[in-house]
């Protein structure tokens, strides 16, 4: 195939363009919005690593809230060359680091605070993770990038102007220090609480303008072009508006500019992207191997199986999105055994899957075709800036192969030219069967393609198969055509996610047996909603209790979700109780894991949760799951 290629100087392009009289047809026009070339890079890395690693580990938090002592950070078998050589195996193009997550503690020695990895144990106040991680990439063929919270549960000044030099700063130096990075990631939460300083309060920012981002991009662009920015609405990708490492089977790379930022109460809608939108801002699928984003040792029976990661990367890669999964470093300072195990047969799985293209050199029959070098064969060669394409006004086409003897097959890849812009909103696929199409059973619509669309359909056996793309923005330009039989289990398309809970057996005060059910179902998809702001358990006879467990509920968004609460136990139903336990149940609204409130060992029959604030003001609490050891 005949192409343009980049590095062509422009005199000889001419001469290029001259010898070829005969296959002189101009490419589609680009249908708008388009990506910088760097997204597109950035998008072709289709998985990459994130590592949450900080005074959390140590502290058993997810949202630390600024006051832990530097000294508990002690890892002691610390090495991110174990890190790099890990995520290379689990097919991971780069890795992002949590240079500093909410509660401030800086993984690199930033001079402009003390509350940084010089003042802990590790190498006696002399290492630096950042520089540690960063060499070990460039050693081992990593790309790397870096996290920055905004938000800094630390600082005395946080939410006052006076904190945004410091963050200005923390950002220079990382970008200015490291190297190359391919990503710079902007957390949009803001939970509010935090230790400030002492003052241990309640902060609100504006969190539209307080950073003021567009300053922040002029920096990142004058020192790191070439890096894409994440933050909820982008510029350079955006969030997927869950934290489960999915996005829509119909995904935009789009967005209205100017609509999404950090705390936009339409997140859920960041799955599907804005079919009118006028930014290129592609999907980032953020999600933790294990249930939290940091290490805790109560997790490691919750790794998510190779099949799991199989899954979501069908979901996300597959769906037009990337692939950000995080490992929790432990508290060795070691991607831990199982992680590590999981992700790289998950790796291996993938290959496995997607190992030979059954039309891999083929020609498929097509029902348009633009001519010279945009033809049929430009699909199924292996280079990516070659693509089938329709004439112009022709926004519908077929794409039809025929096997020399029946194949088996229940995959199939698809991939637009994304440079050119992101154009088909419908298609089906069909199977030949006794000389009739018939359309191949799958679990999702077919709409969107974009960068990479992945199908699982039920395993067909037939000498043909055909691609009908019946609705587009413009004439077709499609560069990759894959279709595979993933073999023997191909079609175990869901993994069934269960919250393995053990519980003493209970009956919840107030609350409609009907509805109380759903709560000990072990059935994630059923909620029992409770009205107030009292959750009343009785146990039926007085136990020894140390902790309680509940799955939010996991619709989509979750509803009736818990910010922060008490937790009492009695002995006899008219007694207020005692409190055991209060505090936050931190990330719930991005992240609706299973929470778990832990405390000493009590006799008890009634546990009272009451939810001091909702996530949403009104409304009832949710629990799709409860239990008590
Ligand atoms: C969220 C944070 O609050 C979590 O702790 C985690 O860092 C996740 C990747 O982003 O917004």
């Amino acid at each position: 195939m005949r192409k343009l290629t980049s590095w062509m100087p422009a005199l000889a392009c001419a001469a290029w363009l001259a010898s070829c009289t005969s296959t002189q047809v101009a490419p589609p026009e680009a249908v708008l919005p388009v990506p910088e070339p760097k997204q597109v890079d950035w998008q072709k890395m289709e998985t990459y690593a994130f590592i949450h690693f900080g005074l959390n580990t140590f502290n058993d938090r997810e949202w630390g809230y600024g006051d832990s002592d530097p000294k508990t950070f002690n890892p002691k078998r610390l090495d991110c060359e174990q890190w790099a050589q890990t995520l290379v195996a689990a097919g991971m193009k780069g890795v992002i680091l949590t240079a500093k997550h909410h509660d401030g503690f800086c993984l690199w020695p930033f001079e402009g605070t003390d509350y940084n990895i010089s003042r802990s144990p590790y190498k006696e106040g002399k290492g630096n993770i950042v520089r540690e991680l960063c060499d070990a990439c460039r050693k081992y063929g990593l790309k790397f990038a870096v996290y920055l919270s905004p938000w800094d549960r630390r600082q005395a000044n946080y939410g006052t102007p006076e904190y945004l030099p410091y963050f200005y700063a923390q950002l220079r130096d990382l970008l200015t220090n490291y190297g190359e990075v391919f990503e710079v990631w902007f957390d949009g939460a803001n939970g509010g609480d935090g230790w400030y300083g002492g003052a241990k309060e309640a902060r609100t920012i504006d969190r539209k303008n307080y950073y003021n981002y567009p300053r922040i991009y002029e920096m990142l662009d004058s020192l790191q072009p070439q890096a894409v920015i994440f933050s909820d609405g982008g510029p350079g990708c955006r969030w997927v508006g869950n934290e489960r490492g999915f996005a829509g089977a119909t995904n935009w790379a789009f967005l209205r500019k100017g609509e999404v930022y950090p705390g936009y109460p339409n997140y859920p809608e960041l799955q599907y992207g804005h079919a009118d939108g006028n930014q290129w801002v592609p999907a980032e699928c953020d999600v933790s191997i294990r249930p939290g984003w940091f290490y805790h040792p109560e997790e490691d029976d919750k790794v998510k199986t190779p099949e799991q990661l199989l899954d979501l990367y069908y979901r996300s890669v597959g769906h037009n999105g990337t692939f950000l999964l995080n490992f929790p470093v432990d508290r060795n300072g070691l991607i831990h055994p199982i992680d590590s195990a999981n992700a790289v047969r998950f790796h291996q799985l993938l290959q496995q899957e997607l190992k030979t293209n059954l039309v891999a050199g083929m020609k498929a029959k097509v029902s348009n075709e633009r001519g010279g070098s945009y033809v049929a064969a430009a699909m199924t060669d292996d280079d990516y800036d070659t693509y089938w394409a329709t004439e112009d006004g022709v926004t519908t086409g077929d794409i039809e192969f025929s096997f020399a003897r029946p194949q088996r097959m229940n995959r199939l890849l698809l991939q637009e030219y994304i440079p050119l812009g992101q154009r088909v909103k419908a298609f089906t696929v069909e199977y030949k069967a006794d000389g009739q199409w018939l359309p191949v059973r799958l679990n999702e619509e077919t709409t969107t393609i974009g960068y990479k669309r992945l199908l699982r359909f039920e395993t067909v056996v037939s000498d043909g198969l055909r691609i009908r793309i019946t609705d587009a923005r413009g004439p077709l330009c499609i560069n990759q055509v894959g279709v595979y039989d993933a073999g023997a289990d191909a079609d175990c398309l869901f993994v069934a996610v269960q919250a393995k809970m053990e519980s003493y057996p209970f009956t919840l005060a107030g609350v409609a047996e009907g509805q109380a059910a759903a709560a000990t179902d072990r059935n994630d998809k059923t909620t029992c909603f409770v009205e107030g702001d009292r959750l009343v358990i009785d146990l039926g006879n007085v136990r020894t209790v140390s902790s309680f467990h509940f799955l939010p509920d996991q619709s989509e968004p979750s509803k009736g979700l818990i910010a922060n609460y008490e937790l009492s136990v009695s002995t006899n139903a008219d007694d207020a109780g005692s409190v055991v336990k209060s505090g936050e149940f931190s990330n719930i609204q991005n992240n609706p894991v299973l929470q778990s409130v832990y405390f000493t060992p009590v006799q008890a029959r009634y546990l009272i949760l009451k939810a001091t604030r909702m996530v949403k003001a009104d409304g009832p609490m949710g629990f799709a799951e409860i239990a008590v050891q």
